[in-house]
Order: C-alpha cells, then sequence, then structure tokens
C-alpha cells in the first residue's frame, strides 16, 4: 500500500451536553479528521487530543503541526505492506502518542479496506458487539447526579462511571449508591488526588466501586502501588498508560489491577494489541476508554474492543448521546448495553463529506 496523499480537516463540533471533569469543563469537541488516500482507497481517522494540555500534553495545534510538517510527509509517496512498517517509519519522533495514533489508526482503515476485511477480523476479535457503559460528568448536585445515573441504567448500560473531584466524591457516591445498590458503578478522578487523600478512598472502598480510575498524578506509578496496597478497591489506569512498556511495568509493581485502554492514548492499535496481550499474561482484564470520539474514532475503537481481554463494559457509548449530528453515515447505537461492531470494510463507516466540509475550521491537502 503506497500513501500518494493525505488531507486533514479541523473541525468543532458541539456535545449535546456539559462534560465537567477534575481538569475543566467541554462543550464542544476539537478534531482533526485525517483521510489517507492509496491505491484507490481512504482510510480514516480522527484525533483525540484535547484542545488544551490537561488530559495530557498533546493539543490540536501541536497535533496539526506535527502531521502536517513531519508525520505526514514522513510517510507520502512511500509504501507500506503493513502497520508494522508505518509505525517503524514514525516511531523515532517521540511522544506524542496521539497524534502518531491519528496517523496509524488511519493506515489500518486503508489496510483492511485494501485486504477487503472489516478491522476486527484483522485483529483477530472475537465479538460481534461489546459491552458498553457511559461516562457520566460532574452534575449540579446530588439529585442530579442520582437521576443521571438512573436514566444511564434505564437505557440498558452496563456500569456508570462517575467523574469525581476533591470535595465532590464520597457524597454523591454514597447517594447514588443507596438508590442503585446493585448497581456496576466506578469512579474517575483524572488525577485530581494524591497520597494525602487516603481517607477518601477508604471512604470510597465502602461504596462498592468496581475500579477507582486515575486517582493520582498523570504520569505517576509508583503512588498508585502504594496506594493500592492500601485500599481493597482496584485501581485503574488511565492516563499513566501510554506504552505497552508502561503497562508492563505498572502491572508489575502493582499500580492498579484494570487498564483503561485507548489505543490513541498509546499511539494506536498495534501497541492496544501489544497491551491487550500483557494484560492478558497477568491475568487482567482491559476496558475500552473514550475521548468523547466522533464516528470515525468511536468506529475504531468498537473494532479493538472485540479482543478477548475487553470483558468490562467500556466508555464507547451511542454516538446519539454525544451529538446531534455525527461525522459519519452509520448510527453507532449501543442497545441494551451492547454496542455492535460495524461490518463494512476497515472500521466499517462512511464519513459525512458535506456536513464534515461544512464543519471544517481549517483544512490542508498534502500529497507526494
Ligand atoms: O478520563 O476517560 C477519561 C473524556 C475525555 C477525556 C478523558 C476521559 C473522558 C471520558 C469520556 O471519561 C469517555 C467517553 O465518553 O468517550
Ligand atoms: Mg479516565
Amino acid at each position: 500500500m503506497r500513501i500518494e496523499a493525505a488531507e486533514m480537516k479541523l473541525i468543532t463540533l458541539p456535545l449535546k451536553f456539559r462534560f465537567e471533569t477534575s481538569f475543566g469543563v467541554q462543550t464542544e469537541r476539537h478534531i482533526i479528521v485525517l483521510t489517507l488516500y492509496g491505491d484507490g482507497l481512504e482510510g480514516y481517522a480522527e484525533t483525540t487530543m484535547e484542545h488544551t494540555p490537561h488530559y495530557r500534553e498533546e493539543t490540536i495545534a501541536g497535533a496539526w503541526e506535527l502531521l502536517e510538517h513531519l508525520l505526514i510527509p514522513q510517510v507520502l509517496g512511500k509504501e507500506f505492506a503493513n502497520p508494522e512498517m508505518l509505525w517503524a517509519e514514525i516511531r523515532g519522533f517521540r511522544g506524542n502518542k496521539m497524534t502518531k495514533a491519528a496517523l496509524e489508526m488511519a493506515f489500518w482503515d486503508l489496510w483492511a479496506k485494501s485486504l477487503g476485511q472489516p478491522l476486527w477480523k484483522l485483529l483477530g476479535g472475537v465479538r460481534t458487539e461489546i459491552p458498553v457503559g457511559v461516562s457520566l460528568g460532574i452534575q449540579s448536585s446530588v439529585e442530579a447526579t442520582v437521576e443521571a445515573v438512573g436514566q444511564s441504567l434505564q437505557a440498558g448500560y452496563k456500569r456508570v462511571k462517575l467523574k469525581i473531584k476533591p470535595g465532590w466524591d464520597v457524597k454523591p457516591l454514597m447517594a447514588v449508591r443507596e438508590a442503585y445498590p446493585e448497581a456496576n458503578l466506578t469512579v474517575d478522578a483524572n488525577s485530581a488526588y494524591t497520597l494525602n487523600d487516603i481517607a477518601t478512598f477508604r471512604k470510597l472502598d465502602a461504596v462498592g466501586l468496581d475500579y477507582i480510575e486515575q486517582p493520582l498524578a498523570f504520569d505517576d506509578i509508583l503512588d498508585h502501588a502504594k496506594l493500592q496496597r492500601e485500599i481493597a478497591t482496584s485501581l485503574c489506569l488511565d492516563e499513566s498508560i501510554t506504552s505497552p512498556e508502561d503497562a508492563r511495568k505498572a502491572l508489575e509493581i502493582g499500580a492498579g489491577r484494570v487498564i483503561n485502554l485507548k489505543p490513541a492514548r498509546v499511539g494506536g492499535i498495534l501497541a492496544s494489541r501489544k497491551i491487550h496481550d500483557i494484560t492478558e499474561s497477568y491475568g487482567l482484564p482491559v476496558w475500552m476508554g473514550g475521548m468523547l470520539e466522533a464516528g470515525i474514532g468511536r468506529a475504531a475503537n468498537i473494532h479493538v474492543a472485540t479482543l478477548p481481554m475487553f470483558i468490562k463494559p467500556g466508555d464507547t457509548s451511542s454516538a446519539s448521546r454525544y451529538w446531534e449530528e455525527d461525522i459519519v453515515e452509520e448510527g453507532l447505537e449501543a442497545k441494551g448495553g451492547m454496542m455492535p461492531v460495524p461490518q463494512g470494510l476497515g472500521i466499517g463507516v462512511t464519513p459525512k463529506r458535506d456536513f464534515i466540509d461544512e464543519l471544517a475550521v481549517k483544512s490542508a491537502y498534502i500529497s507526494a
């Protein structure tokens, strides 16, 4: 497969809800839609980093620069027999995992199409639908939180994850647990706490959560290991894991018992598969995370989540929760907490070209 040209469109897509986390409030997403052209086919991906460096270090502005001036020129006009070869061409650029993932994942889509296969089959996936839950932002009150959880459970979602921050943790969680004694509940702190908050985590232990996601620093594993030894609830790592090596080291020192695997955060699908296999060797599960993706990124994540160890319900909820109108033709909708895997070639979704053009605030076309 020779990459002949690439196109980038930066779009702004308004969210249907106000998404508050410990690191800020989001009301819209900024996404670079990347298309790779080769052999008369098109491969798609979307970027997942935040507009500002509040989740990890990457930004949309940085991604645009790197893609346009470094990553795309590096692969343009070259022949790649598989994603490993493409990765070999860009791995020397350090960090910037989410930016590199966009290129890697667009190539997977293109490559799978050239082989006439849906991505999940090519990956060795084992399911045609994946179990999903929801990630709920911080709500305006305890009552609103209990109500939002109730609606999610009513919709059939298999677990509800609640964002927490210091001052907004034990109280709403105890109320939710009281209202829904049997619900599969988790929390996500997005790195808002330190080891000084151990008393809060001991109280959360009593709520019976499936796990506590990324309580400590975004780049830490050592303190997570210390915290894990002090509490009963499993820790789940998100921000801290950006490579297979991170995953191995974290599991080896006991920094957690679950990984939120976001292909974009770890550099793409090859790295995701390696992390999947590493967790399997420790007998631990993974689950598919999300970055509020639109249809292209959501579809890719669904395909990756067909791998065997994606046992726990992930964050890939229905597209209609997020958007009035998605950027792909296919409706990615869960029923009874199960998200069907798109069955077309590659990631199996068709971008709405006109709609994307309408939303685009910046575009670039780069050819060999
Ligand atoms: O920490 O998992 C996270 C969204 C943006 C950035 C970070 C996170 C999230 C979510 C939402 O929790 C997951 C989703 O609904 O896509
Ligand atoms: Mg998280």
